[in-house]
């Protein structure tokens, strides 16, 4: 152990550890901007571009950038002196002076850290005046939007994409002022291997990152007396949308959510996660049907938009392992445009189904070509995020915290408690076991709690013995831990059955829509712990014993896996 003094406090501290993190361990906070580590992910940004937590160390002539300096036994260190305050005001001043100043119509307007830390040290002015870099801004995919020139060069995003995520899309090109971190020779997003999986756009500490913005799109929907317009929520949205609200992460506000909704004018407000029921039981029946027919195994999830674009570009080989089931907002697309359609006696081009994800993938997935009934009738028209939602319920004056609960409309709007669980890493698989544990023994599965499939570990597994025979299920979430495992299957190596994979980390909890983390890993947990709490509270925690899942097949699709579910209900993947 090191023993050094901060602020005149005595610290003890394991050898390795840099001055900001010892500092942190004694509730000092020194500002950063670069710097982001998330342990659990793997990730550790700690490349001290942006000089922003300089601080004083007895004995040497020059500040210390705290996140890359180590501790040192003996070591005497001031975060709050003149000089180094004044050291981190001139390093935001700086970088505001290569920066536009339209914070005011900003995406990241209030929740960007340069604009905060700007705030925070009293920038009233910037004394350098200079040239500002004009790089276009990239606009070329459904899901982000780049905008270099917001960009501070703190490599988060490269950080993020290239070692947690293995995607590699960015890297730091040109010299001096005007360098800038892009995808290699400039190439527009739409061209690379990018996933659209938004965890860049998550750690992105200024506007330089963000999704692309669908509220337009919907007001306009809304406000067309042709239409009708019916919504669907995903699963992790409910624990995460009361943030931007004040309330506490992990809050489930699926009632004042709903009610908000039907506020902003919906026809009809339903819910993913009834469709998520109808997952389990098409994804359930695929595996006892591959188990049967002793037919490829792994059978991998196929609901995370990111992992399919993921497992297309760099596994194009394996494109047989993965369940064929569309994902579960695709699927409540197509019911709706059929079977809801016809209940309500309106044509499907006059329908228009938006879904509220925590994810920005889902807007380039809506527009996949294969995920529609005709080329003009896609399966979902428009995605918007947890925190466009949130935009609009503020732009619409809804004093959210002091609504009443509602509940979603019928049917389409019942849900069991697996469903739920979708949300989080792990969730998918657990409910899948649940259904089919029931349906391949005939036995009643009365522990529905699978505990070795929950938590933050990277890579989760469990063995569940089915009529004798031992079934090894997997899970993994970030888009690097999916790699390994699709390696070892590639090599002949894998011994697992089924797996669940999604492409972020903690699963769609932390999305690349829902409301910034900056970094709080406990944030993801506590929404993850809201998402059980749901299921428990659930009086039906099964997809197939859901009753209106139930009615869907016996009035319109037939037996689960049939010729009428495939049709409507699965999808093809092309390299
Ligand atoms: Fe998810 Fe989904 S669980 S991907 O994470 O499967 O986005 O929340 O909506 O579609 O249900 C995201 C979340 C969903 C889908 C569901 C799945
Ligand atoms: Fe990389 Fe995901 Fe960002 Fe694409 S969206 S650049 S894959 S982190």
């Amino acid at each position: 152990a090191i023993n050094l003094t901060i602020n005149g406090m005595a610290v003890t501290v394991p050898e390795g550890t840099t001055i900001l993190e010892a500092a942190s361990s004694v509730n000092i906070n020194i500002p950063t901007l670069c710097y982001l580590n998330l342990h659990e992910m793997k990730m550790n940004n700690h490349i001290a571009s942006c000089r922003v937590c300089m601080v004083e160390v007895e004995g040497r002539r020059n500040l210390a950038p705290s996140c890359s300096t180590p501790v040192a036994e003996g070591m005497v260190v001031k975060t709050e002196t003149h000089r180094a305050i004044e050291a981190r005001r001139t390093m935001v001043e700086l970088l505001l002076s290569d920066h536009p100043k339209s914070c005011l119509t900003c995406a990241k307007n209030l929740d960007c850290e340069l604009q905060k830390l700007a705030a925070e040290l009293g920038v009233r002015g910037i004394p350098f005046e200079g040239e500002e870099t004009n790089h276009p801004k990239d606009t070329s995919s459904y899901s982000i939007v780049r905008d270099p020139n917001k960009c501070i060069m703190c490599r988060r995003c490269e950080t993020m994409c290239t070692e947690v995520q293995t995607v590699g899309v960015y890297s730091g090109s040109g010299r001096g002022f005007h360098t800038v971190v892009q995808p290699a020779f400039g190439r527009s997003l739409i061209d690379t291997a990018c996933t659209f999986c938004g965890q860049c756009l998550a750690v992105c500490p200024t506007g330089a990152l963000t999704e692309v913005d669908h509220v337009g799109k919907v007001w306009r929907e809304l406000n067309n007396p042709k239409k009708t317009v019916i919504v669907q929520t995903a699963p992790a949205v409910r624990v995460a949308l009361g943030e931007l609200f004040g309330e506490e992460p992990g809050t489930v506000v699926t009632g004042k959510m709903v009610a908000a909704l039907r506020r902003l004018g919906f026809d009809k407000v339903f819910d993913t996660d009834f469709a998520a029921d109808l997952t389990i039981m098409e994804e359930a029946s695929e595996l006892a049907h591959r188990l049967k027919h002793e037919e490829t195994l792994p059978i991998l999830t196929s609901c995370c938009p990111g992992w399919v674009k993921f497992f297309e570009h760099q596994f194009p080989d394996l494109l047989d392992i993965p369940s064929s089931c569309k994902s579960p907002h695709e699927m409540f697309g197509v019911i709706a445009k059929t079977y809801l359609a016809g209940k309500m006696g309106i044509d499907p081009k006059d329908m228009v189904v938006v879904s509220v994800m925590p994810c920005v993938a889902k807007k380039y997935e809506a527009a996949r070509p294969e995920l529609a009934i005709k080329p003009e009738i896609p399966d979902v028209d428009i995605v918007i995020t947890t925190r466009e939602l949130g935009r609009m319920i503020h732009e619409a004056g809804i004093d959210f915290k002091s609504l009443k609960d509602e509940d979603f409309d019928r049917p389409l709007g019942e849900s069991s408690g697996a469903s739920v669980i979708f949300g989080t890493t792990g969730g998918v698989i657990e409910a899948a076991l649940r259904t089919a544990y029931e349906w391949l023994t005939g036995s009643t599965l009365e522990n529905v709690e699978f505990e070795s499939l929950r938590g933050m570990e990277g890579v989760k597994s469990a063995k569940v013995t089915i009529n004798g025979r031992t079934l090894k299920i997997g899970v993994a979430h970030g888009l690097g831990n999916a790699r390994t495992i699709l390696e070892g299957i590639r090599a002949g190596e894998c011994q697992l059955d089924a797996i669940e994979i999604m492409a972020c980390p903690g699963g769609c909890i932390g999305g690349g829509g829902q409301p910034y983390h900056h970094g709080n890993i406990e944030i993801l947990k506590a929404r993850a712990e809201g998402l059980y709490k749901e299921d428990r509270d659930k009086p039906i925690r099964k997809s197939h014993e859901n009753k209106e899942i139930l009615a869907l097949y016996d009035e319109f699709l037939g037996k689960p896996y049939g010729e009428k579910a495939h049709e409507l209900l699965h999808t093809s993947y092309t390299a």
